[in-house]
């Protein structure tokens, strides 16, 4: 449903935080890979349940119980809808990406990983995805391997093969790398897991913000995001998952509305997807998460995606220009989401991002949670400038009139 023609200045009138001054200057925020901004229709959505509905979910017979329930399992459906899951109960509220993949290194691992097995990853994955399964692995006496990465931050498959073999159980794999931008292609590595007989994971943390996700046509087991990253606000997360292994998988943690019945010795578990969801959930979340996809849906992943596009084009041609700038990551634009990562000559990424802070610029420095990649690259840390459907031409040329001033400084 793309009614209106895409305006992200149109858009940029949606989100109150774009509109302030940093330093005296108007803010260009270019650190959407960390966070997104957030429209006020998700404010409002906030504002309306905690001033009208608010009580806790499934637990009371009364009014505002009953609102609460609805609007947290509204908003799982249309989160569900959103990422074409086949039933809304394959939807697991998380509080963010870490621990959707913590859920599965624990819940799905402990019971499916011994001794001697094989966990497959990628050099390029975020820390979330790296440190759960190395915790996995010592516990259960497994190994980690690895999908290694090219010069341009591209997963070098020609060996994937004999990465993968009858010992590999589980496989987990960025859609798209926070710390390059990297589009990954997760399609050919999902169906070699599954010839072995692997279950695959995906990091959808970046990839569910940049790309238009259909986890079924996708055909991985979970697939992992954030809300934070796409408007919802921050604590909120999913864990998507297919059904047959999300029935058969033990609970990740033990509490109130996640189990059935309650005896001294042992407990049964409740239905999908409550079964995950122990204690008080983040409802308000769930809700702004529900309010963000109305959002987007609104607006159409199309437009967005041509957006974004455009304006990393734009500003990989302008930021060519400048003296010294090294970018990282694929050359080839069908290969980069909305990410770039760079240094500037001998200018460290932490004074890059303070000198364009005093004029009111946002970027990321530092590895990124993602060390591995810094390592292959040589570096120990690089500046980040990460685009949203909200940021515009004018933002990219502040970026590089500040960054012409660093090189002009460090030069
Ligand atoms: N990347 C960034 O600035 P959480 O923090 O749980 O919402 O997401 C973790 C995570 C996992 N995988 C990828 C690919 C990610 O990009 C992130 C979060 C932020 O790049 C914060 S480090």
């Amino acid at each position: 449903m793309m009614a209106t023609r895409f305006d992200p200045r149109v858009i940029r009138r949606d989100f109150p935080t774009l509109e302030q001054l940093i330093h005296g200057k108007p803010l260009a925020y270019l650190d959407n890979a960390a966070t997104s901004q957030k429209p006020q229709a998700v404010l409002d959505a906030l504002d309306a349940y905690y001033e009208h509905d608010n009580a806790n979910v499934h637990r009371g017979i009364h009014e505002l119980s009953r609102r609460a329930t609805i609007g947290y399992e509204e908003a799982r459906e249309k989160v569900g809808r959103w990422i074409n899951a086949k039933e809304s109960a394959e939807v697991i509220w998380t509080k963010g990406t870490t621990e959707s993949l913590n859920l599965v290194a624990m819940a799905w691992g402990l019971d499916h990983v011994a001794e001697g097995d094989e966990i497959l990853i990628s050099v390029l994955e975020h820390h979330s995805n790296i440190v759960p399964w190395q915790i996995l692995a010592r516990r259960r006496g497994a190994t980690l391997r690895y999908i290694e990465i090219d010069d341009e931050g591209r997963w070098i498959l020609e060996d994937l093969d004999t990465l993968l073999n009858e010992r590999t159980r589980m496989v987990a794999i960025s859609h798209v790398s926070n710390a390059l931008g990297t589009i990954n292609p997760v399609q050919r590595v999902i169906e070699a897991a599954h010839r072995v007989g692997a279950v695959v994971i995906v990091d959808g943390a970046q990839g569910a913000v940049h790309t238009k996700v259909d986890v079924q046509a996708l055909g991985a087991d979970f697939y992992a995001f954030s809300g934070h990253k796409m408007c919802a606000p921050t604590g909120t997360g999913v864990l998507w998952g297919k059904r047959e292994l999300l029935e058969e998988m033990s609970p990740y943690q033990g509490g109130g509305e996640m189990i059935n019945v309650v005896s001294r010795d042992e407990s049964t578990w409740a239905a999908l997807p409550h079964k995950f969801e122990a204690g008080t959930p983040n409802i308000a979340g769930a809700v702004g998460f529900g309010a963000a996809v109305d959002y987007l849906a609104d607006i159409g992943m199309d437009g967005i995606i041509a957006h974004e596009k455009a304006l990393l084009a734009y500003a990989l041609e302008r930021m060519a220009e400048i003296p010294g700038m090294n970018v990282y990551g694929p050359r080839s634009l069908e290969e980069r989401s909305a990410v770039i990562s760079f240094t500037l000559g001998d200018a460290h990424p932490h004074d890059i991002s303070t000198i364009l802070d005093t004029q009111g610029i946002a970027v990321r420095a530092g590895h990124h949670c993602a060390q591995l990649v810094m390592k292959h690259f040589g570096v120990s840390s690089t500046a980040r400038a990460s685009f949203y459907l909200y940021n515009i031409e004018e933002d990219v040329d502040r970026l590089v009139e500040g960054l012409g001033e660093v090189a002009r400084i460090f030069g």
